[in-house]
């Protein structure tokens, strides 16, 4: 039995395993939990973060606009599953340089020393690692951006390590990237990041191709009495493009980017019609989960087809058995 160390959420979003299935991860019946027009102007709602505020939820979505313009807006929910989006995006106060607006997407939100952190794509010449931080969900402060363009999928840890701020981070490139891996990065102050360590690559054989072409950090990592549970997306290079599948691997506590774990087989997939079929196909996109530290429960949200947005459920006890009835070699 692993451990989650975490705060009781005794009533997050929740259905149990059904009767039969073999799957480490299985969908909310009702999916997908926001559809794409949820918000008048919105086009696609998807690759989305949540999070447990004050007595319920608050969370950051990516909303594409009808004018197909990528943006994060903050949403309220009481239960989890039914959410109200703002209109209006997300206004940062900050250095004037640092908040211009080129394009934001696929938010994250940390609690961090008390304060909700947001991490995302943000558009500066180029794709980079915006971070802000709210402690209300309705003014927000953003900070410096972590690195240099180019970079996705910055995530980051919810708790010092060894006495500073750490972050995971794909480095990428200005297009569709067809590359990418896992780095650890640190900071002192969550301005100056550096001391940067390779955590995991691409699987360049057979031995796990769904992971073969890139792959980076979903949610924030989940701290286990085993290691860091991260829950990171792996994609294939087909000859109909890229199909964005999850799966998961756990980090040493101290040392995150010493894999312990890895799994060779996905979790989740595209395979319902609204993963399938949408602006983008055959992407499921993981961005955040909820836990509860006394039954083990994780309630993981993630992008359909970079259309919708989706719940799904699994255990920490599920993921670790996975991982070690279906190991990948960690040192690569
Ligand atoms: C990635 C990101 C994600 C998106 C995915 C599939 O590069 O842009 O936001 O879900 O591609 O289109």
């Amino acid at each position: 039995m692993s451990k989650i160390i975490s705060a009781s959420l005794g009533g997050m979003p929740w259905e149990e395993k059904p009767t039969g299935s073999a799957a480490p991860v299985w969908r909310y019946s009702r999916n997908p939990i926001i559809k794409r027009d949820a918000q008048p102007n919105s086009n696609s709602i998807f690759n989305s973060a949540v999070i447990p505020y004050k007595d319920g939820y608050a969370g950051v979505f990516r909303c594409d606009s009808k004018s197909v313009s990528m943006d994060i807006f903050a949403g309220a929910s009481s239960d989890g599953l039914n959410w109200s989006i703002n209109n209006e995006p997300i206004q940062f106060e900050g250095d004037a340089e640092v908040i211009k607006r080129e394009y934001r997407y696929d938010p994250r939100v940390c609690l961090l020393e008390g304060k909700y952190y947001i991490t995302w794509c943000n558009g500066y010449h180029g794709p980079t690692i915006g971070i802000g931080y709210t402690e209300d969900f309705k003014t927000f402060r953003q900070l410096e951006n972590a690195f240099l363009p180019y970079n996705r999928n910055g995530v980051l840890f919810p708790r010092k390590i060894n006495g500073y701020y750490a972050m995971l981070s794909r480095p990428s490139d200005t297009g569709h990237t067809p590359f990418g891996d896992i780095f650890y990065s640190t900071s002192p102050d969550l301005t100056f990041w550096g001391r940067h360590r390779f955590v995991m690559g691409t699987v360049a054989s057979d031995d796990s191709a769904w992971q073969s072409k890139k792959i980076g950090p979903g949610p924030v990592p989940i701290e286990t009495d085993e290691g860091w549970l991260l829950i990171y997306h792996g994609v294939i290079n087909t000859c109909n493009g890229f199909v964005y599948r999850i799966g998961c691997a756990l980090l040493d506590l101290d040392e995150p980017w010493k894999v312990l774990l890895r799994s060779k087989n996905y979790i989740l997939g595209p395979q319902e019609i609204y993963e399938c079929v949408g602006d983008v196909p055959n992407v499921t996109f993981p961005c955040a989960a909820l836990t509860d530290a006394d039954t083990g429960r994780i309630a993981l949200y993630y992008g359909c087809a970079d259309t919708v947005t989706s719940v799904a459920f699994t255990t920490i006890d599920e993921l670790v058995d996975y991982m070690k009835r279906y190991p990948l070699r960690t040192d690569r």
